[in-house]
């Protein structure tokens, strides 16, 4: 097969759907590859128990049509998986985007061919040259599955959460084992635990979790937002990470006892990761990220009945907010079941895998059935890395990202021409509400690829302009108290052997934006747009 698209977009996920929708607006002719037999990306695959955004409903969605925005009724505070698949289909059936989609092809490698200025891209389904590539991978798609030996003997079942099977695994009355701590475990353990015989969670790292107060939504709320949606739309334009909500000015630190414990229940009552906005400076300042931190480990501490165990979840060794917080169900209650148990893998490994379960450095062993990684991605990266890209003179991706990952504006590499890569290093994708920065990229990607078919030229980002961003984004993560959680995987911490870099873009969602129009208003300077045909014929 060789079809000759303008644009080859890779995924299928609210990033994909939205650029092939946008590009075909342009009048380009659009392919979009999935590996998938359906849409949906991150909801497509991460389908464990209790999967469900962080995100409001109301927000973690498209903004470019305000007729899907009226007409799709969320039922819940926080969209769970299957409803945002849901949400994903609808829009894939209203916008006919289907037909402009290759389901089940996975994309295995694609390179530059200089002489014809075009990309090649090799699936297993066939190739597909274009003249832009636009990769809509996501950031959390490639799994971290750790290499901990004898998992091949396990006799039992494994799973990774974010290649769950779509049959479900039956978990009833079985010895359940969970790795991992971060928000999917926290989503998952309190779910899983409901139906195991026993589970036994095995934390690495304690994590700071806020208790998410989901709820259905009434019509009333419902309908308070969609008439709302205008303010709504420009708070988030406004802010720092695409929620819409403002960063409490108050001064925590000036407040006496009484009042500060006040404030932070208020703010734990009402969950969510509007937590991190009940004050101002929690992410600068760490005598207030202390006054957050204590107040949380007091909630561990006030929830769980066993004080040990309690300790053991009591988050010591990073501030609040600086590795992902999660929000939860429950999860801290969780382990007030009789049927729960917690071991602490910091303290005593994971030594191996036998077929019956789990052994610890220290020869403890806990026998399972099913075992369930929570142990989350080669995050930002990884997604791109998998491609098996190769720009202009041959050079790989992971030959030119050996030292980290470096881009211009997270939207393009130095060395690989009309290469876009939506929500990529370097942009603030993970800081922020996804869809929001998503329709940001979009668009502006779709601006430069219509200036660029209008006046003939192909462009790349400068190695000036990714070097300068790559400090750019260094500062902007120094500035702020990130980079003090060594294990996060924001630093790719988490995967190892894999250079410590600070990937996302911390210097908030607004800042990012009028950095991207000032680019697009110059005509694309550190792209350094250039002439098809003079290039040609060089
Ligand atoms: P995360 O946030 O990366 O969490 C992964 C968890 O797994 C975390 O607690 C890790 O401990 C733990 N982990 C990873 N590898 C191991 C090994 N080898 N042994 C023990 N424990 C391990 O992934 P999630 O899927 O929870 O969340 C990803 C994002 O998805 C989330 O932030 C939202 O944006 C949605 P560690 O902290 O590294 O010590």
């Amino acid at each position: 097969m060789d079809t000759a698209p303008d644009v080859v977009v890779i995924g299928a996920g609210f990033a994909g759907l939205y650029a092939v929708h946008r590009l075909r607006g342009l009048g380009l002719r659009v392919q979009g590859l999935e590996a998938a037999d359906g849409v949906g990306g991150t909801w497509h695959h991460n389908r464990y128990p209790g999967a469900r955004c962080d995100s409001e409903s109301y927000y973690y969605c498209y903004s470019f049509s305000p007729e899907l925005e009226q007409e799709w009724h969320w039922s819940e505070r926080y969209p769970g998986q299957t409803e945002i698949l849901s949400y994903l289909d609808h829009v894939a059936d209203r916008f006919d985007l289907r037909r402009d989609f290759s389901f089940s092809t996975r994309v295995v490698a694609a390179h530059r061919d200089e002489d014809a200025d075009r990309w090649v891209v090799e699936t297993d389904r066939g190739r597909w040259t274009c003249r832009w590539l636009v990769t809509a991978v996501g950031c959390l798609s490639s799994a971290n599955v750790p290499d901990i030996p004898g998992l091949e003997s396990f006799a039992g079942r494994w799973h990774h959460t974010g290649q769950w099977p779509h049959e479900g695994v039956d978990v009833a009355g079985r010895r359940v084992g969970v790795v991992g701590t971060g928000s999917t475990g926290i989503q998952a353990i309190p779910v899983l635990a409901e139906s195991a015989g026993h589970l036994t969670v095995f934390q690495r790292t304690a994590n700071f979790s806020i208790p998410a107060r989901n709820a259905p939504l009434t019509s009333e709320e419902a309908a308070g937002y969609k008439a709302d949606y205008t303010a709504i739309r420009e708070l988030q334009q406004g802010s720092t990470n695409g929620h819409p909500f403002v960063v409490s000015d108050v001064d925590v630190l000036a407040l006496p006892d009484g009042e500060r414990r006040d404030l932070f229940e208020r703010a734990w009552d009402r969950g969510g990761l509007r937590f991190r906005a009940a004050v101002r400076d929690v992410l600068t300042d760490t005598e207030v990220n202390d006054a957050a931190s204590d107040f949380i480990r007091t909630k561990i501490h006030e929830t769980v009945h066993d004080a040990a165990v309690a300790e053991a979840l009591s988050p010591r060794d990073h501030p609040f907010a600086t590795k992902r917080p999660p929000i939860d169900t429950d999860y801290f209650a969780t382990y007030n079941r009789p049927n729960v148990s917690l071991v602490d893998v910091r303290a005593d490994p994971i030594a191996e895998i036998t077929p019956d379960g789990v052994r610890l450095a220290s020869g403890a062993r806990h026998p399972l059935d099913v075992l369930v990684f929570a142990t989350g991605f080669d995050a930002l990266s990884g997604p791109l890395l998998r491609l098996g890209l190769r720009g202009s003179d041959g050079r790989s991706l992971a030959d030119a990202w050996a030292e980290g990952a470096t881009t211009y504006l997270g939207l393009g590499v130095a060395g690989f021409p009309n290469l876009f890569t939506i929500t990529g290093p370097g942009s603030p994708s993970v800081l922020t509400n996804m869809p929001t920065s998503i329709e940001q990229h979009v668009d502006w990607i779709a601006d430069l690829l219509a200036h660029l078919r209008d006046h003939d030229l192909d462009a790349e980002p400068t190695r000036e302009a990714q070097a300068r961003w790559a400090e750019h984004v260094r500062e902007a993560a120094d500035a702020t108290l990130l980079p003090r959680a060594s294990s996060s995987w924001y630093l790719g911490a988490n995967v190892p052997g894999k250079p410590r870099v600070f990937l996302p873009y911390a210097g908030g969602f607004a800042r990012y934006r009028e950095i991207c129009d000032a680019e697009a208003a110059a005509g694309y300077p550190g792209f350094a747009p250039r002439s098809r045909r003079r290039r040609a014929s060089a």
